[in-house]
């Protein structure tokens, strides 16, 4: 490609193909004011702000430069006299219409359209034709029915950015343009409020809206210079791995905005971006606290460390290594998991570790393990635009991992088809080509359906797998009697739509596969995953940019969690503990004898404690008593547990239960590194003091490895990571420096290694992608007389989790502010139960009350409860038989039955 020349300014500057003169400047550091640019904005609909103009040599009249194409020799000024005088005519103008309120404007000093003025010296208004006053705002120009952000229309602009951000961003098309010339304005359609809109409160409008014309409701009285600093760092919500900025008043956290990156271009959502008050909030656990005759006392850190750490010589003294366990966390950093391990396996002297990946994608490590030879997502976030094909099961993308959503929603904008298999008509489904409500626990049926007519027409990719698989004639003997017809029998789908959805899966170049709980919360959740990974082998879809097989991993840090070695069987590195030559290695590193017998998992744990074979259980940052099947049984075992120290953020169901609780200091108080969904490990920086008397993890771990008489000093987690990545292949090419800017994504296997975007390029890493078929096997309880209806659970997207951090957000609580269960209109109106109901959901293990909501997106005889709410929590009902090999609970099937509440009379 030749190199396109051109002057700017009287330099010589080289632009790349089809790049605008803005970008070439931007580049470049050259000023050009801008009101309504983007990067990620189509320039096609060009400038409709014009603040941008430049004169360019031989052509007649000002161009935006936005959305002109730099040509070879073309010679441009960007702020000739006529460039000034048009712009500062351009600010006159919409100055005109603007309310000058900036003595109380919460924008002032943050408002683009007031720094242009004062560059291009406009006073004020200097046409006079308009009949507004100053500073006036009308009542009508308020949308307020928002809970997070309002909407002043007096103040807005019309530079379109936040509809556009809305319709080719979030892909929502919550708010448009209506009325026309004077009367136009930012609304949602048909007259409807913002509330009353499809608005998912994303705020990417608000956070791009250069004047404050959009504004977040929540903000502490403050002007805009009173932000002390931005602190860049990473979302400590889901494994998407946002990257924010931190603004920090007072040792407050005052805000969030996207920090552009490679992860999640400058889009956030309702979380990210509006639920940090968690973090200042009055309930944070300050003081360490020790349980004397039932009841909690604040304690001293020395009092508190010297009781853990006698308890731990004692209980090993006489009970031995065994009695020992140790829950990590997924939401703490790489550094405080890899610490958290190497005290169990180096001080406890077992393995008996392991954390909430137990309950969420064990069975994805397992089974692509297996199959691959990498439990990990294979791809990228940014990939996932050019997919020609994305296959979407058993994840709710656009509510669990929202970026990734609107991802998915741009690539279908762009020509790629959507194929949503879930028993819910998540909202993807309404965007989806061919959508296949099978039912719960029949993803092996469905999946081999699929295969089967792959192989059946031919639509193989042959070569693939003759070069890169082994064990294609097994697979194809078992998929040979589900055929569609079959399948669809087992799946309750149509079986020409599961026809429909084989020819566009396989005819893709690019088939892309996301899948997350609703393929891995199985009792046959290993063979789910590994019949995804069939497909994709196949069908050649994977190895290859753009393709492959998606786990979406759920906690911010749970790829980490596990990277480190918080697992049972596994260093860090996914090392096996059973492998001589590594537990060599490991002891020489940690100067320590260590055990080669794999440890229980976490369910096992929880069961041991119940019998008394635990005795000593230390819990950091999970939350059992909410989040385990069956919570009578995980109270019983937590009651029985010896000794309990809970080390969390804020009290609670669990740290109920404990001995001692220890205040720790949340993501925005430390450093450290989080690694997400797409294995990159990214920073996360420390922007405030830690609240009270808390102190974050890993200081926390040091300290007590130290009492144990472990020698360990660490100075900061740079240290920390330092000694972990060499200990790490996939991460030993990694250091603080070089992960600053952007990240870097695993495998890193030396300084010199560009980090890896996609894995299995030019053959699986186990070195033939295995193929392991399996047979359909139903799930462990079904439907019967006495309880009719599966129950599925799960999450929405204002919510996370046990809510100990969206549970302290108004605006979250006054959305969803209990649980609710999800009826088919059918099933509702065969037992007369309305919408808003309280009734009774009750399973073998327990009973819940619970309010009914009643939607046709769920199918008949299946309800739908989340998980986040103590009040109606579905693990009263869950049931804890696992899956064989992965250990992971069946979540998503139990059986029920629903009873109306009678009314006493
Ligand atoms: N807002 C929000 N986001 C989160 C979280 C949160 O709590 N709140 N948690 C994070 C974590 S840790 C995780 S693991 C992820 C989970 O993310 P997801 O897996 O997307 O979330 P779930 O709601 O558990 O389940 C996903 C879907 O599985 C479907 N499903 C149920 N049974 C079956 C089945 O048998 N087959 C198929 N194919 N589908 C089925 C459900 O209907 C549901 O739509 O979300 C992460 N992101
Ligand atoms: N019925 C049902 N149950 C489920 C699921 C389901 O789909 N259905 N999904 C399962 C899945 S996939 C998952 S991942 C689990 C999640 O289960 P948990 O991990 O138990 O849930 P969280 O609420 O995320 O708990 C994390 C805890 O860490 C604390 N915390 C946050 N930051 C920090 C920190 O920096 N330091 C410390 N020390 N603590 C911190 C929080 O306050 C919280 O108490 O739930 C599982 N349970
Ligand atoms: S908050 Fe998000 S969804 Fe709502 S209008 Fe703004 S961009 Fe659209
Ligand atoms: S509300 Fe803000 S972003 Fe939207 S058109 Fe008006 S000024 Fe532009
Ligand atoms: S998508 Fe996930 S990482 Fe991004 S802002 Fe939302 S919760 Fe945070
Ligand atoms: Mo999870």
């Amino acid at each position: 490609m030749d190199k396109i020349n051109l002057n700017i300014n009287g330099t010589d500057f080289i632009a790349e193909e089809n790049e605008t003169i803005l970008d070439v400047c931007r580049r470049n550091c050259i000023d050009i004011p801008t009101l309504c640019y983007h990067p990620d904005l189509d320039i096609k609909y060009g400038s409709s702000c014009r603040l941008c103009i430049v004169d360019i040599e031989g052509r007649k009249g000002l161009q935006p430069s936005c959305s002109t194409i730099a040509a070879e020799g073309m010679v441009v000024k960007t702020h000739s006299d006529d460039v000034v005088e048009a712009r500062k005519l351009i600010l006159e103008l919409i100055i005109e219409d603007h309310p000058l309120d900036c003595l109380t404007c919460e924008k002032s000093g943050d408002c683009k359209l007031q720094d242009y003025c004062y560059e291009y010296d406009v006073k004020g208004p200097v046409f006079n034709i308009n009949e507004k006053v100053c500073g006036k705002v009308r009542e009508s120009d308020i949308d307020d029915t928002n809970e997070f952000y309002i909407k002043d229309d007096s103040k807005c602009i019309n530079c379109g950015l936040c509809v556009r951000a809305c319709n080719e961003l979030q892909v929502i098309s919550a708010i448009g343009f209506v009325n026309r010339s004077d009367e136009q304005k930012v609304a949602a359609p048909f007259g409807k409020t913002l509330a009353e809109s499809d608005c998912v409160s994303c705020g990417t409008c608000v956070s791009l809206c250069p004047v404050n014309a959009l504004s977040p409701k929540h903000k502490k009285k403050m002007r805009k210079w009173e932000v002390e600093k931005k602190v860049k760092t990473t979302c400590a919500y889901c494994g998407v791995g946002c990257q924010i900025d931190l603004l920090v008043k007072d040792n407050e956290v005052v805000g969030v905005e996207p920090n552009y990156s490679s992860t999640n271009k400058d889009l956030l959502c309702v979380k990210g971006k509006f639920a940090y008050g968690f973090i200042n909030h009055k309930d944070r656990l300050k003081k360490p606290l020790i349980k004397k005759n039932g009841v909690f006392e604040e304690a001293s850190w020395e009092e508190a460390y010297s009781l853990i750490t006698e308890k731990m010589k004692g209980i090993k003294n006489k009970y031995g290594s065994k009695s020992f366990a140790g829950l990590s966390s997924a939401r703490v950093t790489n550094e405080e998991n890899y610490l958290f391990q190497k005290m169990v396996r180096a001080y406890m002297g077992n393995n008996n570790v392991d954390h909430c990946a137990r309950l969420c994608h064990a069975s994805t490590v397992a089974g692509l393990a297996t199959t691959l030879g990498s439990g990990a997502m294979t791809n990228s976030n940014l990939e996932l635009l050019d997919s020609d094909v994305i296959f979407i099961t058993g994840s709710n993308t656009t509510e669990t991992h929202p970026v990734l959503g609107a991802f998915v929603k741009q690539a279908k904008n762009r020509g790629a088809k959507i194929i949503v298999a879930d028993p819910r008509r998540i909202p993807l489904a309404y965007k989806a080509d061919v959508y296949l409500p099978l039912k719960p626990g029949t993803n092996v049926a469905l999946f081999n359906g699929i295969m089967n007519v792959i192989i059946e027409e031919d639509l193989q990719d042959s070569e693939y797998i003759a070069r890169a698989t082994e064990n294609y004639e097994d697979l194809k003997e078992v998929v040979k009697t589900y055929t569609p017809e079959y399948a669809g029998s087992i799946c309750g789908v149509d079986p020409d739509e599961i026809r429909k959805a084989a020819r566009i899966y396989a005819e893709g170049a690019k088939s892309s596969i996301l899948y997350s709980m609703g393929v891995t919360q199985h009792t046959t959740g290993t063979q789910g995953v590994m019949s995804l990974s069939n497909l994709a082998l196949l069908t050649g879809n994977i190895g290859k940019e753009s393709s492959g097989v998606n786990p979406l991993r759920g906690q911010n840090n749970v790829q980490g969690a596990c990277d480190m070695g918080a697992l049972p069987g596994d260093y860090p590195g996914y090392q096996k503990v059973y492998d001589e030559d590594i537990k060599r290695k490991f002891e020489s590193g940690w100067g320590k004898e260590l055990s080669s017998q794999a440890g229980l998992t976490l369910t096992e744990i929880i069961n041991d404690c119940g019998k008394g074979e635990i005795r000593f259980l230390y819990i950091m940052g999970e939350n059992p008593m909410l989040s385990d099947p069956d919570l009578t049984h995980v109270e019983e075992s937590l009651i029985n547990t010896e000794f309990l120290v809970v080390q969390d953020i804020f009290m609670t169901e669990t740290a109920q239960h404990a001995d001692v609780v220890l205040p720790a200091a949340t993501f925005a108080e430390k450093d450290g590194t989080f690694t997400n969904s797409e294995r990159r490990v990214q920073r996360v920086r420390k922007a405030i003091e830690p609240i009270g008397e808390s102190k974050p993890d890993w200081e926390i771990l040091t300290e007590i490895m130290r009492r144990l008489g472990m020698n360990e000093r660490y100075e900061n987690p740079r240290a920390i990571f330092d000694e972990l990545a060499g200990l790490t292949p996939q991460y030993k090419g990694m250091n603080y420096d070089r992960i600053e800017e952007e990240g870097l994504q695993w495998p890193c296997i030396d300084e010199n290694h560009p980090g890896t975007r996609y894995l299995h390029k030019d053959a699986p890493v186990r070195g033939k992608g295995l193929f392991k078929p399996a047979d359909y096997m139903s799930s462990y309880e079904n439907s019967d007389k006495e309880y009719p209806y599966i129950l599925t659970t799960g999450r929405i997207l204002y919510h996370y989790h046990t809510r100990t951090m969206t549970g302290k957000i108004e605006g979250l609580n006054n959305l969803y502010p209990n649980s609710f269960v999800e009826i088919n209109p059918t099933t509702a109106s065969r037992l007369k139960i309305n919408d808003g109901e309280l009734i009774r959901v009750i399973s073998r293990r327990g009973e819940v009350k619970t309010t009914a909501f009643v939607t046709d997106d769920i199918q008949e005889d299946v309800v739908f409860i989340p998980f986040h709410f103590t009040d109606g929590a579905a693990n009263r009902l869950t049931h804890t038989e696992l899956d064989p090999v992965a250990k992971i609970p069946e979540f998503k099937v139990s059986a029920v039955r629903l009873e109306k509440i009678m009314k006493e009379v």
